[in-house]
């Protein structure tokens, strides 16, 4: 066994998984991590440094590293690349004129040598905003379509629609990611 998997292992065998949660600046990540730990929603500011908050969940300690998305502070989201597991990738919902920002944004972070490997998890979050199904099919085709979603093969990815206000899709998304991340450490049995 390499030293790489003797590591994956033992964070494992802790029960830690590190999620790395970046996005644009505005598109609700630091609420959804509110959200997760039950917290006032309401109340958020933009973040100018990171936060890490655990979240648990079915046995498994989350550290979730928030971290500030205005253009300003995204040369170093590198600082926070190693050793995560699963990217937890935000798009605003009631932003979609900032898409083509945030494929820019993303590619940069899919093809880092250090993220290779790591889950990918879209969150379309503030769905609630959008008033009908037929509606949140066409924000999820154009998130798809413009982030193309479909060419990307060097990472597991799954795409949801969700809000940090309603809490909806979240739990879904936590068990996508714990999934991932375990059933894919687990293969370098
Ligand atoms: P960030 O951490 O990605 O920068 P924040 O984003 O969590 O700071 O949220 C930015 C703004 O979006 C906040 O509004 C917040 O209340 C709002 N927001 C976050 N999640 C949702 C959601 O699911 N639905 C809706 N409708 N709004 C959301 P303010 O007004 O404080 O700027
Ligand atoms: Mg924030």
């Amino acid at each position: 066994m390499g030293l790489l998997s003797t590591i994956r292992k033992q964070k494992l065998k802790d029960k830690e998984i590190r999620l790395l949660m970046l996005g644009l600046d505005n598109a609700g990540k630091t609420t959804i991590v509110k959200q997760l730990l039950s917290e006032d929603v309401k109340s958020v500011s933009p973040t100018l440094g990171f936060n890490i908050k655990t979240v648990d969940w079915r046995g498994y300690k989350l550290n979730i590293w928030d971290v500030g998305g205005q253009s300003s502070l995204r040369p170093f989201w590198r600082n926070y690349f190693e050793k995560t597991d699963a990217i937890l990738w935000v798009v605003d919902a009631s932003s979609l004129e900032r898409l083509q920002d945030c494929k820019v944004e993303l590619d940069k972070v899919i093809q880092e040598d250090r993220l290779t490997g790591a889950g990918l998890l879209i969150l379309v979050n503030k769905i609630d905003v959008i008033a009908t199904d037929e509606s949140r099919t066409a924000v999820l085709d154009l998130v798809n379509d413009t982030l193309q979603i479909d060419k990307i093969t060097n990472h597991n990815c799954t795409i949801l629609a969700c809000s940090a206000y309603t809490g909806e899709n979240l739990k879904e998304g936590l068990s996508w990611t714990t999934d991932e991340v375990t059933q894919r450490l687990y293969k370098f049995d």
